[in-house]
C-alpha cells in the first residue's frame, strides 16, 4: 500500500492557482497532500484574489492571472477558471515555462485543444487534465482485468453519468451559458469524464456515435440557457462493441452517479463512482462483489490506495492521487495512466462529435482523432 507523499525529487513544488471556487479548493488540498506549497492565487478581480488567497491559505494574492502564471516563484499553474478561459491561460502558462494542470474541458473547441496538446508536447512540461476517476484503485483493477482478457471479447457497454444539481429552473451556474462554459454543458462537464473512463478501462476508442441532446429549460434564473441538460448517445467501439451512454444533470436523487458497466463474452464488470470500493463481477453461475484490497491484481491499483482497505476512499483521495502523479512527473517520473492534454484533446473531439450528431438528427458520426 502506498500512502506516503510522493517524493518529487524537485524539492518543494511551488503552486499557483487560478480561480477561487470549489475546484480551486480541491486542487489546493491535493497540492498540499503531494507536498506542494501554495504560493499564489488569482481570480478575476483584486478583491476576489485577496478573498480566495485567504480562503485557500495561499502566501499571496496575485494582481491578475497573467502576473501569476509569469511569476518566477511558481513551478506549476492549476487552472480552475470558467471553461472559456482555459485555452488562453493554459497556452500562456506553457509559454511562460510552467507545468500546467488545467481543469476539464481543456478547451471549448477541438481545434484549441489540439493547439494546447501540441504546445504541451513541444514544451516538455507536464500538462495534465484531471480525469481523476482514473485514480480509483477499482478502476485500475477493472482495466487490468479487461486487458488480460478476463471478461473476454467486449460486447456491450451500459454507462451513465447522472447528477441532479440542475433539476429545477431556479438552478443556475456559469456553465449554462456557452459564452463562459462552451457550446456543450452536460457532455463537456461530465460526459467527458465518462468517455475518458470508458476508453481508459476498455483500452480502445469509441469509433462512431449517434447523439441526441435536450435542453429542458430555455431560461434559468431569468436568463437564457444555450447549453444542454441531457445527452443520450449510442456508441460503437473500434472492436465493434455497442453501447449506450446517458448523461444528465437533471436526474433527481442522483448526485454524482458515474456508472461503467461492461459486458464481455465471459464476464461483466461494473464500477460505480459512488461505491468506489467495489467492483461487481458478473458471471452466468456466480456473480460477486470484489472489495478493494491491496492484493488486487493490478500493481497500479495497489500504488493508488491512499487509505487502508475498509477505510473508504473518496473523490478527494482520487484527486490527491492524480496530483501526486503530476508532481512526480514534473520530477521525471512517468506515472501509468496520468491524463494529459492529449486526453483533453480527445475529449474535445468527442464533445464536438456529440454536438455534430445531435445537430443533424442523431446522424452517426465517425470520431476521427
Ligand atoms: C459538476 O458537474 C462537477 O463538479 C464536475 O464539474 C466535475 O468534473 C465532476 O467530477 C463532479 O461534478
Amino acid at each position: 500500500m502506498t500512502t506516503d507523499v510522493t517524493d518529487t525529487g524537485l524539492g518543494t513544488i511551488r503552486a499557483g492557482i487560478l480561480g477561487g471556487g470549489f475546484m480551486a479548493r480541491v486542487h489546493r488540498t491535493a497540492a498540499r497532500d503531494a507536498g506542494g506549497e501554495l504560493r499564489a492565487v488569482a481570480t478575476r478581480s483584486a478583491a476576489g484574489s485577496r478573498h480566495a488567497a485567504d480562503a485557500l491559505g495561499a502566501d499571496r494574492a496575485e494582481s491578475d492571472a497573467i502576473a501569476l502564471l509569469e511569476a518566477a516563484d511558481i513551478d506549476v499553474v492549476h487552472i480552475c477558471t470558467p471553461n472559456a478561459t482555459h485555452a488562453e491561460l493554459a497556452l500562456r502558462a506553457l509559454q511562460a515555462g510552467k507545468h500546467v494542470v488545467c481543469e476539464k474541458p481543456l478547451a471549448t473547441t477541438a481545434h484549441d485543444a489540439k493547439t494546447l496538446a501540441d504546445a504541451a508536447e513541444a514544451s516538455g512540461r507536464v500538462a495534465a487534465v484531471p480525469f481523476i476517476y482514473r485514480y480509483h484503485p477499482m478502476v485500475r483493477e477493472a482495466r487490468a482485468r479487461v486487458a488480460r482478457g478476463d471478461i473476454g471479447e467486449l460486447l456491450t457497454l451500459d454507462c451513465s453519468y447522472l447528477q441532479d444539481w440542475m433539476l429545477f429552473s431556479t438552478d443556475d451556474d456559469w456553465r449554462v451559458r456557452s459564452a463562459a462554459g462552451g457550446a456543450s454543458r452536460a457532455f463537456a462537464d461530465i460526459g467527458s469524464h465518462l468517455c475518458d473512463l470508458i476508453e481508459f478501462v476498455i483500452g480502445e476508442r469509441i469509433r462512431a456515435l449517434s447523439a441526441r441532446t435536450r435542453r429542458v429549460f430555455p431560461e434559468r434564473a431569468g436568463h437564457e440557457v444555450d447549453t444542454e441538460d441531457i445527452v443520450a448517445v449510442l456508441v460503437e467501439t473500434v472492436s465493434g462493441a455497442l453501447g449506450t451512454l446517458l448523461i444528465s444533470q437533471m436526474a433527481a436523487g442522483r448526485k454524482n452517479a458515474l456508472t461503467l458497466e461492461l459486458h464481455g463474452s465471459r464476464q461483466s464488470i461494473r464500477f460505480e463512482q459512488e461505491r468506489p470500493e467495489e467492483l461487481w463481477i458478473g458471471m452466468r453461475e456466480e456473480s460477486r462483489l470484489l472489495l478493494r484490497d491491496p492484493a488486487g491484481s493490478d500493481p497500479d491499483s495497489a500504488r493508488l490506495q491512499r487509505v487502508p482497505a475498509g477505510h473508504s476512499m473518496g473523490y478527494q483521495d482520487a484527486f490527491n492521487g492524480f496530483i501526486a502523479d503530476v508532481y512526480a512527473a514534473m520530477a521525471g517520473a512517468q506515472p501509468e495512466g496520468m491524463p494529459t492534454f492529449a486526453d483533453g484533446h480527445r475529449s474535445a473531439v468527442l464533445t464536438e462529435a456529440v454536438l455534430e450528431s445531435a445537430a443533424d438528427d442523431g446522424r452517426w458520426v465517425e470520431v476521427t482523432a
